[in-house]
């Protein structure tokens, strides 16, 4: 059966592709999203893809991933470096989390070299804009396989 995956995106990545192109790249979401789509066709995945501004609908939506979902990718944005609730809801999951930048938080500003998310996720990827998604969706296509799922 095909693995469901969350990809669950978090604040003011709704404004992707209006601002800061030189940062984030020039895809607005829903070029992120028709991408993962494609990739997850490709791959044999179901892909339910959402957007929050919210701390709190994210936790939930991780909470779903418990039962709902056999993988996710996560863009938490901002909360990545500021959010305990986040982490936790990830670890109680209990399911492969893959964190996923359109940055590389590594050569920005200090604070966002630490990741909440980083050390309780399968893996990170950063720096590669929307494409980052895709090769996120490889990766956990090949989590997911290995597992069974
Ligand atoms: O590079 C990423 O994907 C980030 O998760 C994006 C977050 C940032 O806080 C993280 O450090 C790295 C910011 C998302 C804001 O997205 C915008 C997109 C376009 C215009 C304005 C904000």
């Amino acid at each position: 059966m095909a693995a469901n995956i969350l990809v669950l995106n978090g604040p003011n990545l709704n404004l992707l592709g209006l601002r800061e192109p030189e940062i984030y790249g020039v895809d607005t979401l829903g070029d992120v999203e028709a991408r993962c789509a494609t990739k997850g066709k490709a791959l044999g995945l179901t892909i339910d893809f959402r957007q929050s501004n919210h701390e709190g609908e994210l936790v939930t939506w991780l909470q779903e991933a418990r039962t709902g979902a056999d993988g996710v990718i996560l863009n938490a944005a901002g909360y990545t470096h500021t959010s305990v609730a986040i982490r936790d809801a990830v670890l109680a999951c209990e399911k492969p989390v893959i964190e996923v930048h359109l940055s590389n938080p590594y050569s920005r500003e200090d604070f966002r070299h630490h990741s909440f998310i980083s050390d309780v996720a399968a893996g990170v990827i950063c720096g590669f804009a929307g494409k980052g998604y895709e090769l996120a969706l490889e990766a956990i296509a090949d989590i997911c396989g290995r597992s069974g799922n």
